[in-house]
């Protein structure tokens, strides 16, 4: 059977994690991806029904089940991922009920995905609700976003008003705005509900002084979600505190919209 850390899906989890680290959003173990796979391809290269380990969720998540996901692991650090990914990734099927996964390959040395594992989980289960080809769930601790979230109010409104208003492009390229969530503990069901709920209305969700997750159909999707909310969020940081002189106003951004034909861009944000 041809490696399955070659295939296409985890060369592309490598290459990003590598992507993410360099940008500094991921330091340490910071940060989590999962991509859901098809079950024919992954069967090319791996028996599916090899269950090696089974682990139950904190709560079941019906939505999921017998889907199969590549997933960073718990405690990985994103700089290692591209060299060893049988370590830092794993493989892991939702069981038919969508009470427990097991891991059918990686997470050698005993290891097991993400602590934040039951937020992408119910993520992807909304997001398919929404878009049927959607399959990336990704957090990271991009740096302006955390500075962001000190100094203006952990608002869906707040949030995605400011975001669009310091970069042309993030009307563009979220019209429908993001959403944010007062501080939680993370790595639990409580924040993961709290995220999902956020994914029936957007693409991206922030975690006030903790980080950012994207989503979408491809990693680029997800990726280019963060990087431009990134984006957005370091021109504000640099503008912050200093006389703002002109800026993108609400006009300005319903004409975005309305140039571009964003059916979907929030006006009742606009003033
Ligand atoms: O995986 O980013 O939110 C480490 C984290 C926890
Ligand atoms: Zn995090």
């Amino acid at each position: 059977m041809k490696n399955i850390a070659d295939s296409p899906f985890v060369l592309e989890m490598r290459k990003i994690c590598t992507l993410l680290y360099s940008h500094g959003w991921d330091e340490r173990n910071g940060g989590n991806i999962s991509i859901i796979l098809e079950n024919d391809k992954v069967a090319e290269y791996i028996d599916i029904n090899d269950i090696k380990r089974s682990i139950a969720l904190e709560s079941p998540k019906p939505d999921m089940a017998g889907k199969i996901l590549l997933v960073t692991a718990s405690g990985s650090y994103f700089k290692n991922v591209y060299d060893d990914p049988e370590r830092n990734l794993g493989i892991i099927r939702i069981s038919d009920d969508g009470a427990s996964y097991g891991i059918i390959w990686g997470y050698s040395g005993g290891g097991k995905p993400t602590s934040e594992v039951s937020t992408h989980i119910l993520c992807h289960g909304v997001r398919l609700k929404q878009d049927p080809e959607h399959r990336v769930v990704m957090h990271c601790h991009a740096t302006n976003i955390i500075a962001m979230s000190f100094i203006i109010p952990v608002t869906d409104k707040a949030f995605s008003k400011a975001l669009w208003q310091t970069c042309t492009e993030s009307m563009y390229v979220f019209p429908e705005g993001v959403g944010a969530i007062e501080w939680m503990v993370c790595g639990s069901d409580e924040i993961g509900y709290a995220t999902a709920e956020k994914m029936k209305d957007y693409r991206i969700c922030i975690w006030a002084q903790h980080g950012i997750f994207g989503t979408g159909k491809s990693v680029d999707e997800a990726f280019g979600l963060i990087e431009t909310a990134e984006k957005g969020a370091e021109i504000y940081m640099k503008i912050a505190g200093h006389p703002i002189l002109q800026t993108i106003t609400d006009d300005n951004l319903r004409a975005i919209a309305e140039h571009f034909g964003l059916k979907n861009a929030r006006f009742d944000f606009l003033d």
